[in-house]
């Protein structure tokens, strides 16, 4: 005999069965929609809407500790995969929320008139359905305008909601039926679970179907579009590829298996706020001059390209970078100077700065005193003589020397011209208001298998690495094995006076258990800090170390 415990128990983890299959092909439909046909993807806009929506601290949190997690998995490229486990959170907490509400609604449907029951998935439908509808309309997933986002979600969230009614009255009839026989007998209960059975079968049968159709043909799909957006971007001649860096004649060469100098583009970190990117249309981009201006104005990347190109080689690094972290690049950035541009901008005598507004709500307060003492300043629309790929912020970027990339806007739209400073998007949510770039050295090799026999016979390792302080410059480069003194180390010529500089330092080889430590001195010839502190509010400090034994 089964106890009505029993059956309460059965019935609920078959109610939680139901709701997760339920749940995984709304999820496979909702993946086929967005990889083939550029329609939004819930669970992608969902996270971004939490990003944007959750404290600066938890968001904080939630950055630090992903960076910590790969770096000490030693995983790969810390951005790149910060990027998938992103991906992933997202689509393992939706559908988790979407498991826990359809069991919800299983467990209440089930017993009840079938007014009652599609009733309760109108709710429910509705109840999900619209905050996704508004989250998609508002996120970046989909390639479509409100109406199609908005009704292909909603679409989806009330079939889901009716599917899981149906199938909460289906599994409770098939009980009843045999319930309503005196005595519920051996052969009762035997009919009612058969039926049950094969009900759940059926169901799981057609979900299955519909999770693995859907998955693997968005997969394909989402596949075919990354090869095209690679090979589009290995097919452009990048000016690297055809000219010399600027100092390729100088004379210090960096120790073996220090990182290149110039940062090919597929290797140059990427963070921003968006688990997804739309692609922007070149043709109908504008970039929008509003607000303290004599006359709104309306910019295309072509009216951009026709001023005099300024051309600078430029390191970016990220303030959540840790020390001798890979959230730092280098390449080479053509735009427009931001001086130069709004000489023909015609900004009232009011205006006093300029609120640069991005695709993705994203945005950062630059001041007219800034732009007009700094040429360098800019908007840049090329790196490494390519347009900006999607991911590094295509069509425009802003560029502002020595600070960090928190406050340089990819995707930009608009530039709206006030009469105040206010913080901007990450400064709001409690980092630094001036994040300048901090002194930072790195060591990246100590080259044992390529030492060294000097004329004196004696045995000398190359140690490598990078230096680097914003737009300061580097001056000096120490380097020091265990508790040792201090040793100068060598300085190649800079790419620019805005780029990392590369050290060296050939160590005369000791055997045994060693650590190096390197520390470095800004322009002005100010240490770098040496005291460790997080990325957390105002970029990371301490000296890096490596501990070897030869
Ligand atoms: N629109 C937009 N611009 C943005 C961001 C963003 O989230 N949205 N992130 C900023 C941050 S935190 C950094 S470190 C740099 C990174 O630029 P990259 O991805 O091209 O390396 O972009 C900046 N610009
Ligand atoms: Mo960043």
């Amino acid at each position: 005999m089964i106890t009505s415990r029993e059956r309460r128990t059965s019935g609920f983890f078959r109610g939680v069965l139901v709701a997760g299959m339920v749940a995984i092909a709304l999820i496979a439909v909702l993946y086929f929609g967005w990889a083939v046909m550029g329609l939004p993807f819930v669970p992608f806009d969902f996270f971004d809407a939490m990003t944007r929506a959750l404290p600066g601290r938890v968001i904080a949190f939630g950055i630090n500790s992903m960076v910590s997690v790969i770096r000490a998995l030693n995983v790969g490229p810390t951005s790149q995969v910060a990027k998938l486990a992103e991906q992933s959170m997202a689509i393992i907490g939706f559908v988790l929320a979407v498991i826990i509400a359809g069991s919800i609604l299983v467990c209440l449907a089930r017993g009840r008139a079938w007014r009652r029951v599609w009733f309760l998935c109108a709710i429910f439908g509705i109840f999900l359905g619209v905050p996704a509808m508004v989250m998609s309309i508002q996120g970046r997933s989909s390639t479509w305008g409100p109406w199609i986002s908005g009704s292909w979600v909603l679409l989806w969230l009330l079939t889901w909601s009716f599917v899981l009614g149906w199938s909460a009255k289906r599994l409770a009839s098939s009980g009843a039926a045999v319930d309503a026989q005196a005595g519920a007998d051996e052969s009762g209960s035997s009919v009612e679970r058969l039926d049950r059975r094969r009900f759940l079968v059926r169901l799981g049968t057609s979900t299955a179907v519909i999770t693995v159709a859907g998955t693997v043909v968005g997969q394909l799909a989402e596949v075919r579009r990354r090869e095209a957006m690679r090979a589009a971007l290995a097919g452009s001649v990048r000016w690297s590829a055809t000219h010399a860096l600027p100092n390729a004649d100088a004379t210090l060469q960096p120790a073996p298996g220090t990182r290149r100098e110039f940062t090919p583009l597929e290797q140059h970190y990427r963070i921003d706020i968006n688990t997804n990117l739309r692609a922007v249309d070149e043709q109908m981009w504008r970039l929008k001059i509003k607000g303290l201006v004599e006359k709104p104005l309306d910019l295309t990347l072509e009216g951009l390209r026709r001023y005099e190109p300024l051309h600078q080689f430029v390191t970016l690094s990220c303030i959540s970078n840790p020390v001798g972290g890979d959230l730092i690049g280098t390449t080479r950035w053509t735009g427009v100077s931001l001086k130069r541009l709004a000489a023909d901008l015609n900004f009232t005598p009011a205006a006093t700065h300029l609120k640069i507004r991005a695709a993705d709500d994203f945005f950062e307060i630059v001041s007219l005193e800034a732009i007009r003492a700094d040429p360098r300043i800019m908007l840049a629309y090329d790196w490494d003589g390519v347009p900006l790929t999607l991911e590094h912020g295509f069509p425009v970027r802003i560029y502002i020397p020595g600070i960090h990339g928190m406050k340089q806007p990819k995707w930009i739209e608009s530039i709206e011209a006030t009469d105040h400073w206010e913080p901007g998007y990450w400064v709001k949510r409690g980092w630094d208001k001036e994040a300048r770039m901090k002194a930072t050295s790195v060591i990246d090799t100590v080259a044992v298998d390529m030492s060294l026999i000097e004329a004196d016979q004696k045995k000398r390792v190359p140690i490598g690495g990078i230096a680097h302080a914003g737009d300061r410059g580097i001056s000096k480069v120490e380097v020091r094995m265990d508790n040792g003194p201090w040793e100068t180390a060598e300085l190649r010529a800079p790419l620019s006076d805005l780029t990392w500089v590369i050290w060296r330092y050939d160590w005369p080889f000791q055997a045994g258990k060693h650590t190096f430590t390197v520390r470095c001195f800004d322009g002005h010839g100010t240490p770098q800090i040496e005291t460790q502190a997080p990325p957390e509010p105002s970029g990371a400090t301490g000296l890096h170390s490596k501990d070897l034994m030869i």
